[in-house]
């Protein structure tokens, strides 16, 4: 299989829910045939760039949101789709955390805030930044502002990633974009993500950064100076 057709047919996978060979996908008819699981196994093998493997991942989800969007798929669809990101996220995590060793570029708290649980871009996030060796302490979904004002207090963090999905819950990101300011946390460089945000908004809220994806947050978080070592 070229590494076009591998890419494809992962792809193809993750849109058809079809996580591995035990698995009969969407349609019933794809048990006993490489699932998610196996082709992401392969791309590895096959040596693929891990950050084409994740672009892929990506592609597949935007596809699976225009099914939803337009009524062809249901949320359980949506969910066995998103499971196959996240459990082939399991095999592709090693390769873009060897090498670093060191947790010594800062410390990222990182949740989706309160009423969202999307946690696939999230947790691609926290893999890259542990990639880039930046210490990460993952909050989880659905956090309240009161919870990721404990948890600043406790890991005193240099970065704070905040990820929301949902037009309705980047309200919440406003939110908790304030209380940390009021709380004083003024050094503290709070990043935003997800599909419906943007730079513009993250001006809004008074948040110092807008990523568009995990390479763009390394990228971006690299410029900035570290307020507590
Ligand atoms: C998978 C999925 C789900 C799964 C989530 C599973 C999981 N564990 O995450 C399930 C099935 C649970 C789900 C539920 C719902 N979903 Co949904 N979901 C999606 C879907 C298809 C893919 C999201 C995804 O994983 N993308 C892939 C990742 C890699 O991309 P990403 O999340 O954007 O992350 C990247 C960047 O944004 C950025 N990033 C993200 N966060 C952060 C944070 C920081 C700090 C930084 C720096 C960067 C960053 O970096 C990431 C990696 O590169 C999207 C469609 C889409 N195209 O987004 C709909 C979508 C987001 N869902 C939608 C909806 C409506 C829902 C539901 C309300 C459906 C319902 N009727 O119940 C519920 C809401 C549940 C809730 N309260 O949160 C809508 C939202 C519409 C809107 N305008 O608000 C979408 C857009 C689908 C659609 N087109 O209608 N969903």
């Amino acid at each position: 299989m070229s590494k076009t057709d591998c890419l494809d047919a992962l792809e193809h996978v993750i849109v058809m829910g079809h996580l591995d060979a035990d698995d009969e996908g969407f349609d019933g008819m794809m048990e006993g045939t490489p699932g998610a699981l196996e082709l992401t196994r392969t791309a590895i093998e096959e040596e693929i760039d891990p950050q084409n493997i994740l672009k892929t991942f990506n592609r597949a989800m935007e596809i699976v949101g225009k099914k939803f969007e337009s009524g062809e798929y249901l949320l359980p669809d949506m969910l066995a789709s998103a499971e196959c990101v996240g459990d082939a996220m399991e095999i592709l995590e090693p390769l873009l955390t060897e090498g670093t060793g060191s947790e010594g570029k800062g410390k990222f708290l990182i949740a989706t805030v309160k009423g969202d649980l999307h946690d696939i871009g999230k947790n691609i996030v926290i893999t890259m930044l542990k990639g880039a060796g930046y210490k990460v302490i993952d909050l989880g979904i659905d956090v309240p502002a009161d919870e990721i004002l404990e948890g600043i207090k406790k890991y005193q963090p240099d970065f704070v990633g905040l990820s929301a999905l949902l037009t309705t819950t980047m309200i919440e990101m406003e939110h908790v974009v304030k209380k940390i300011r009021e709380a004083g946390f003024d050094g503290i460089t709070i990043c935003i993500g997800g599909a419906p945000t943007s730079e513009e908004f993250a001006k809004k809220i008074g948040a110092n950064l807008h990523c568009k994806d995990a390479m763009d947050a390394i990228e971006k978080i690299k410029t900035v100076r570290r307020n507590i070592s």
